[in-house]
């Protein structure tokens, strides 16, 4: 239902949200296409299973025009957990939602959360705004490369170096892990809007569980940051007040729709292009004509 959005979205986001407030961590893992996140996922579940009880997955795609998970569960590789009651996995791509997945993430979360589900992990896949925008729902935002320097500079022209706070090398069987390490350390050294959390790095082998331990370890130390600084409750407080934001601007959005799509728009629209009504006049007027709470959330 958040998935595609509309009244029952609302609902649910409704009942949802107050009881969404109690979970221990969210994990974001990002990173380029075929890095081996869904194969690391596969392995902090179990470590979230063995320390939490209990762990939510939401895998996100935001290049895939599907939904329903079907399609995804392929890519997801976590089959080992399909029968295990104290792992809910889920899939999402569409953007039926208001603001896409930027917001239906969020919101998904927050369902997962209020199930009870101490542990939710969120896998997206690419390196496009989308992304950081999904890996910023997290408490932790794990940014996954393979060697070689494509990755780590893709990573970084995206951005995602900045939202990361672990830095994971997979495929560390792979010759150039090392280069690699230099490369990221390089690139977090010229970084100087760190603050006191220098995000590790952490070599794996996810496709042999190498490395994994470490990696829960490290996750666990970010969270202990987290508590200890105050960022986790501020960290949380920002996001949802950016949602907040968010979905203002997409509401927004909606009424210029549907003024565009409105009857004075053509009139006001020809005046504009006569040169007789400047455009700043001919916003105003056409603002003017929306009623309170006109449009309808899409
Ligand atoms: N050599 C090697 N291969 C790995 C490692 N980890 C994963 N792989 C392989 O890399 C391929 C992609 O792994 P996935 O876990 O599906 O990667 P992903 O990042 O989730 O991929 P998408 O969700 O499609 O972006 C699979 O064939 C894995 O078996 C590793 O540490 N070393
Ligand atoms: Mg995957």
């Amino acid at each position: 239902m958040v998935e595609r959005g509309g009244d029952r979205a609302r609902a649910v986001g409704r009942l949802t949200f107050p009881l969404s407030g109690d979970v221990q961590r969210v994990v974001g893992i990002t990173g380029a296409p075929g890095a081996g996140k869904s194969t690391l996922t596969d392995h902090l579940i179990a470590a979230a299973r063995d320390s939490a009880g209990a762990v939510g997955v939401l895998a996100v795609d935001p290049s895939s025009p599907f939904s329903g998970g079907a399609i995804l569960v392929d890519r997801v590789r976590m089959q080992d957990h399909a029968l295990d009651d104290g792992v809910f996995i889920r899939s999402m791509a569409t953007r039926g939602h208001l603001g896409g997945l930027a917001l239906a993430a969020p919101e998904a979360v927050r369902v997962l959360a209020a199930a009870g589900l101490p542990v939710v992990l969120v896998e997206t896949v690419g390196v496009g705004q989308v992304e950081v925008e999904v890996a910023g729902a997290a408490d932790t935002t794990v940014v996954v490369v393979t060697p070689g320097w494509g990755d780590s500079i893709q990573a970084n022209k995206a951005g995602l170096l900045e939202v990361a706070d672990v830095l994971v090398i997979n495929k560390a069987d792979r010759p150039g892990a090392a280069e690699t390490r230099r490369d990221l350390d390089h690139m977090l050294d010229m970084n100087v809007n760190m603050g006191d959390w220098r995000p590790p790095i952490v070599m794996t082998t996810a496709s042999a569980g190498e490395g994994v331990d470490a990696l829960w370890s490290v996750l666990d130390d970010h969270l202990e940051y987290l508590r200890a600084s105050g960022q986790l409750e501020e960290r949380r407080r920002r996001r949802l007040i950016d949602e907040l934001s968010h979905v203002l601007v997409r509401r927004l959005e909606a009424d210029v729709r549907s003024l565009a799509a409105g009857r004075r728009w053509e009139e006001i629209s020809e005046e504009v292009a006569a040169r007789r009504l400047d455009p700043y006049a001919a916003a105003e007027e056409l603002i003017g004509t929306l009623p309170a709470g006109s449009a309808e959330l899409p």
